[in-house]
């Protein structure tokens, strides 16, 4: 069976473009795949965390992954931090990766803003530990949102790059011609690109300072449908196909986010609401909005009832991570030439 691998940052304010962009894809290929569903903390404290809402948030992501139909016993669920071959194979990865790559980063450029001189080492070094928390696993797919798009190529340098360096040393310890596989992305699903309900061209993001701006996934009915309302749109009628949609990012983002959540196309939702007004099409989103979130709201408020029971899965599910990504970083140290303590 091919392996995926994919994480959610820990970060607050799980919202509608993780759950599109990334949690419903998660879901999908437990059918068909191993999968390793991972909360990376590690990468969430390249920004400040406060130390007393981080473990809130770690337990609220797993929530959200088994609400939204994760099977943590079929497949792997677990935090980052509990399994420290990623810290160990990160290291690696930041000898083998170039700081010219890590500096090309537009998620870097635009989290460290402009004082670059004062962010964190750990955000400039963000896709080395990203490229460690796939490759621990020697995973073939990452089912990610279209953002993550440049991170993953990344992870592709890095893995040739060491097959490269290393390439004698992998031939000489039995590894044949290559150690780690070359990742493929896979950027699909219902909506890839989720965006601002402020700014239809800001992605929706968690660390929006406007709460307006997105659609948490914690949010009640009451709460869904008044973000919706309240949305920013331009003043004209919907169009009545997609081409008419150019030019107008907001009134695109909320067709495709009611498409994505129908399960139909752009085209059949303008097929049933082309020529009407926002004040018709938002309360129908609204509606929607709140009949696909609701339940997994609510069940994640259940299960965060009890944080005994989303640590004991995430214990689990780091012994059974740990076990496959040991052998692999025992494999690294060989080739790189450590001596491990047998
Ligand atoms: N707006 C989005 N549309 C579609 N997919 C998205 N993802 C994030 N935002 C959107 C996808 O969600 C997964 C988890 O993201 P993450 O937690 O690792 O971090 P992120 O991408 O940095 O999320 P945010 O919300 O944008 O956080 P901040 O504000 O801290 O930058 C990823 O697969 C991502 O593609």
């Amino acid at each position: 069976q091919p392996r995926v691998f994919s994480g959610v940052q820990p970060s607050g304010n799980l919202h509608l473009g993780n759950y599109l962009g990334a949690i419903v894809n998660f879901v999908a290929l437990q059918e068909s795949h191993d999968c390793i569903y991972c909360v990376v903390d590690m990468h969430a404290i390249t920004v400040w965390q406060d130390p007393r809402e981080l473990s809130r948030q770690i337990r609220e992501v797993t929530a959200a992954f088994v609400a939204s139909g994760i099977d943590p016993v079929k497949h792997i669920v677990f935090n980052q931090s509990q399994v420290s071959v990623h810290a160990e194979l990160a290291w690696v990865f930041n000898c083998v990766a170039r700081i010219g790559w890590m500096n090309r980063m537009t998620q870097f450029k635009d989290k460290a803003g402009k004082d670059k001189e004062n962010a964190s080492l750990g955000l400039l070094a963000y896709p080395s530990l990203m490229a460690a928390d796939i490759l621990a696993y020697k995973a073939t797919h990452v089912p990610v949102g279209e953002d993550q798009k440049q991170h993953l190529e990344l992870t592709r340098d890095i893995a040739q790059k060491f097959n490269n360096d290393f390439s004698e040393s992998i031939a000489a310890h039995g590894f044949g011609d290559a150690y780690f596989p070359i990742t493929e992305p896979l950027i699909t699903g219902p909506a890839t690109r989720i965006m601002s309900l402020r700014d239809g061209t800001k992605k929706m993001s968690k660390s929006d300072p406007s709460d307006y701006s997105r659609i948490n996934l914690t949010d009640d009915a009451d709460a869904i449908a008044q973000k919706i309302r309240k949305a920013k749109t331009d003043a004209d009628a919907l169009p009545s196909e997609v081409d008419g949609l150019k030019g107008r990012p907001e009134a695109d983002n909320l067709v495709g986010i009611y498409a994505a959540l129908a399960g139909t196309t752009k085209q059949q939702v303008l097929d049933t609401f082309g020529g009407r007004q926002f004040s018709e099409f938002k309360p129908a989103l609204g509606e929607l909005a709140v009949s696909r979130l609701g339940p997994i709201g609510e069940e994640m408020r259940r299960l965060m009832q009890d944080p005994g029971h989303i640590d004991a899965i995430l214990a689990a599910g780091a012994a059974r991570a740990e076990a496959i990504a040991r052998p692999v970083m025992d494999g690294v140290k060989d080739v790189v030439g450590f001596i491990r303590r047998n």
